[in-house]
């Protein structure tokens, strides 16, 4: 196929029409070819799973090192320092990769499960002696994962109500400085400079996330200069997603009655309910890549240079892949999703926000025994991240 067969479309995805209900668009860019021509930003953007798939995984010819944003690194100054981990290529990519690995694998989180369900159970009983009606996004969505994820970093108390704005912007840079960007603009400098203050050792406690990070260093597996760039890593992507990931479920609960009652006969299906939330909502929609030479996917030829857009919210519905890709069901396997990426960059946090996302519907579903959603909420704008501003809903306790 040549540039000139390739589907196009003037639509703009971070458009605040697009960006409120992303579906219709991601089904007509799904259908319209393997490839399709974003005309207003110039790029080529996949929305289905197999060319979504290939070019996570094609970390050679499709590199992060530019930016996975659509600003690209090769010719643009980047709004902070480039993050060691998201931004970065093999072989620089890979001692932060292999030590973040380690302090976020299954193994480090077993010391926090226990803490974790108990801090779920606390959290739900002191929302259930309160009125059945409520806003899960702060009562649940952020309250957990602000509860229990800066203390397992190791950060200190004062100004933690920086880190989700901190997200929020972040999240927006990714995509073009539009009106979502110039709002955050305004405190970008701010919120990043205290980030980058609570990255310092003695910042952070003796025995957190952090402190084992600066303790990687000590013994030369990273040096002294990355290990606050991974501290920062973790301020970046471990908390907007986190808190979106848990409304996304417990948005697919309030919808779907008959899956909530399948949970409370089988409280072992949290983190299967979470995956499938994730595949089903995709909290990170999408991310770029930039082309390391002319690089093939989908019969067409993307250009050395060029960036990429790749829809993962659109390749986790594809129908191409899923049965009933719409419906949100615990009897699925949604394993191979792309809501955490695939290959390399796969999200290295993925076993914190499983665990947090576990801890918090277990609570519930031994607590609750149903769960509406009281009307349709409101979305909140995010150019990467599917997100809510308010999930009002009523539960009745078990
Ligand atoms: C996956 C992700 C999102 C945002 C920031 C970062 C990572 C980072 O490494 O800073």
């Amino acid at each position: 196929m040549t540039t000139a067969t390739i589907p196009a479309t003037a639509v703009d995805p971070f458009s605040p029409e697009v960006l409120a209900d992303p579906l219709p668009f991601q089904a007509w860019l799904r259908d319209a070819g393997p490839v399709v021509h974003l005309k207003r930003h110039d790029v080529h953007a996949f929305a289905r799973y197999e060319q979504v798939h290939a070019a996570l995984v094609d970390w050679q010819g499709l590199q992060s090192a530019a930016g996975v944003g659509l600003s690209n690194f090769r010719f643009e100054k980047p709004w902070r320092p480039p993050s060691l981990l998201l931004e970065a290529d093999p072989p620089r990519h890979d001692a932060p990769r292999r030590v973040l690995s380690g302090i976020l694998g299954p193994r480090a989180l077993r010391r926090l499960r226990e803490r974790w369900f108990a801090d779920a159970e606390r959290l739900v009983d002191e929302l259930l002696d309160g009125p059945d009606e409520f806003d899960a996004v702060p009562a649940l969505a952020e309250a957990f994962p602000l509860r229990v994820f800066p203390d397992a970093v190791g950060l200190g108390p004062d100004g933690r109500e920086n880190l989700l704005p901190y997200g929020n912007h972040l999240f927006n840079a990714f995509g073009p400085p539009n009106a979502l960007v110039e709002a955050g603009n305004g405190r970008a400098a701010e919120l990043g400079a205290w980030v980058g203050a609570q990255c310092a050792r003695d910042a952070l406690s003796g025995d957190g996330f952090g402190a084992a990070i600066w303790a990687a260093s000590d013994r030369g597996e990273i040096t002294p200069e990355q290990a606050p760039m991974i501290v920062r890593s973790l301020l970046s992507a471990g908390v907007d997603t986190t808190v979106h990931g848990i409304a996304a479920v417990l948005h697919a609960f309030a919808t779907h009655p008959e899956q909530w009652r399948r949970l409370r006969e089988r409280p072992d299906l949290a983190r299967v309910a979470f995956d499938e939330a994730v595949r089903w909502q995709s909290p990170v929609q999408t991310f770029f890549r930039t082309a390391t030479r002319d690089v093939e996917i989908g019969g067409i030829v993307i250009p050395d240079g060029s960036k990429i857009l790749m829809f993962l919210g659109a390749a986790n519905r594809d129908p191409r892949r899923w049965a009933e890709p719409d419906a949100f069901d615990l009897a699925r396997d949604p394993s191979g999703h792309v809501g955490f990426g695939m290959g390399l960059h796969q999200c290295v946090g993925q076993h914190v926000a499983r665990l947090e996302a576990e801890a918090l519907v277990t609570a519930l579903a031994a607590r609750v025994s149903s769960i509406e959603q009281v009307g349709d909420g409101e979305r909140h704008l995010n150019n990467t991240l599917r997100a809510w501003a308010s999930l009002p809903l009523r539960v009745h306790r078990a």
